[in-house]
């Protein structure tokens, strides 16, 4: 393991809220909850304003109005979120090679392969100037990070750095750190493991060192009590992989006596997708490509696959995928061996939680609806085809974004990343003065038209 705090963790504060407010000079400073606005909608985030309110991710939309009803609601627009990610995802990349991406918000770095930090001086100024282009890249949404000589305590330190800070780790005060920590903060200890341990008496990292290496192995098995155990001592050498190798999570069952029935071949498939899916979220993943592979009574083996929209932990689409690619395939003559899994592994599913109301919440789906908008239908509600927080362009008055809709009318507040807060105007829903428009950059593009933006994001929280 390494000596000097050289790999960083950075994770982007309330990141859609954050670029929500760095794109609506109105909410700065506001609560704001972006999510599905549907009756099945739960919150994707919410700004650091409206988690005073007790406000988080995962809640129903209905429970965050009640706890926050001044806050403004707003629909995902992925689109810009993605593009803010890859601006600063190519901020790391000038840093060092090694830069491993673990979702939009949130990547380890490499600062030494990357020659760019080999002590703990140099890590601290690579860090300060890394927060100070974030902020510019993004307008005042900086995000935090930790710095440590490993994957773990980084990740550990970001979070302690929440929100807007840095925090590096001093060589030697890691285990003290470590100590009363929660044996969940551990990577590889989700709810299942978290239980079994407490059950055993052990509650934080301090009691999973004490135990012992042993005891871990007799609780947990070799492989994962041998890793844990390093882990709460602090030994964590996972390097930082550029490219995250490509996962997947699979199960599988041999029969004793080959299977003939159909109807029990498709019973047996809709199992093993139920348990595919428990091993998965056990992991806290998520996937996009649900596989199915069936050998039969000769030995022959087929898989097929199916990609999905957006990745998925819902057992019900996990289910239904895998019955649909079992149609494809032949099993007349009886089948010895059957599985499911899901690959394309990502980190989070909120993405997908949208993409999956499309069929059952239209409220839920506003990217999906850009081509119809331009040509509205009288029947489509306002809500609908004019989604809160969605861009628009008036031709008298400009660039601006939907507040609200109903009852056959649009609010809509005229301003742009680059101006003052704007003022709201309201609109008949069928005003041919007023279409569906593109996100604005949070930063001009020209260079020379760049303005300062000031002391947004305020001082560095730094600890070490
Ligand atoms: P996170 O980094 O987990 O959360 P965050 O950036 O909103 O807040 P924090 O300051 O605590 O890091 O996730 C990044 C984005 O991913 C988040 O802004 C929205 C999305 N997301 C969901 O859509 N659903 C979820 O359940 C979570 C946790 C995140
Ligand atoms: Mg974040
Ligand atoms: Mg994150």
């Amino acid at each position: 393991m390494r000596s000097a705090p050289t790999i960083l963790h950075l994770d982007m504060d309330a990141f859609f809220a954050s670029v929500e407010q760095a794109s609506k000079p109105s909410l700065r400073g506001k609560a704001v909850v972006v999510g599905g606005l549907g009756p099945r909608g739960v919150v994707a985030t919410a700004s650091y304003e409206a988690r005073i309110f007790g406000v988080h991710s995962a809640m129903p939309m209905a429970q965050a109005r009640r706890l926050a009803p001044n806050a403004a609601y707003l629909v995902p627009r992925f689109a810009l979120y993605r593009s803010v990610s890859e601006q600063v995802m190519a901020l790391l990349a000038a840093l060092s090679p090694l830069v491993e991406p673990l979702s939009l918000d949130e990547a380890f770095v490499d600062l030494e392969a990357g020659g760019t930090a080999w002590d703990e001086r140099s890590a601290r100024l690579a860090g300060q100037k890394l927060r100070a282009d974030i902020r510019d890249e993004s307008r005042g949404s900086p995000g935090r990070w930790g710095s440590k000589n490993s994957k773990m305590l980084a990740k550990i330190a970001s979070e302690q750095a929440k929100p807007d800070g840095l925090v590096l780790i001093e060589p030697g005060t890691e285990r003290a750190l470590l100590e009363p920590l929660t044996v969940r903060t551990l990577p590889g200890v989700g709810p299942a493991t978290g239980d079994h341990l407490r059950r055993a008496g052990i509650h934080t990292v301090g009691e999973l060192a004490e135990a012992g290496e042993d005891e871990l192995v007799r609780l947990l098995g070799k492989a994962h009590g041998h890793a844990l155990f390093a882990m709460a001592l602090a030994r964590d050498e996972r390097p930082v992989v550029a490219e995250r190798e490509t996962k997947s999570v699979s199960v599988e069952d041999t029969y004793d006596v080959d299977i003939h029935d159909r109807v029990r071949v498709g019973t047996e498939v809709r199992r093993l997708a139920d348990r595919c899916v428990r091993r998965l979220r056990a992991a806290g993943l998520s996937g996009r490509t649900i596989v199915l592979k069936v050998r039969r009574y000769d030995f022959s083996t087929l898989t097929r696959s199916e990609t999905l929209r957006g990745p998925t932990d819902d057992p019900a689409v996990v289910r239904e995928a895998a019955g649909r690619l079992l149609d494809s395939v032949d099993t007349t003559g009886g089948v010895r061996l059957l599985g499911v899994g899901v690959s394309g592994l990502a980190d989070y599913t909120q993405e997908d939680l949208f993409a999956q109301a499309a069929g059952r919440d239209a409220g839920d789906t506003p990217y999906e609806e850009d081509e119809t908008a331009h040509t509205p239908e009288r029947e489509a509600p306002a809500e609908r085809r004019w989604p809160a927080g969605h861009d628009v362009r008036h031709s008298v008055y400009g660039h601006g974004w939907v507040q609200g809709s109903g009852l056959g009318r649009v609010t809509v507040r005229f301003e742009t990343p680059l101006s003052e807060p704007g003022r709201v105007r309201t609109f008949r829903v069928g005003d041919p003065a007023l279409e569906p428009a593109e996100p604005l950059p949070l930063v001009p593009r020209v260079p020379g038209e760049k303005e300062d933006v000031g002391a947004g994001g305020g001082a560095d929280a730094e600890s070490s």
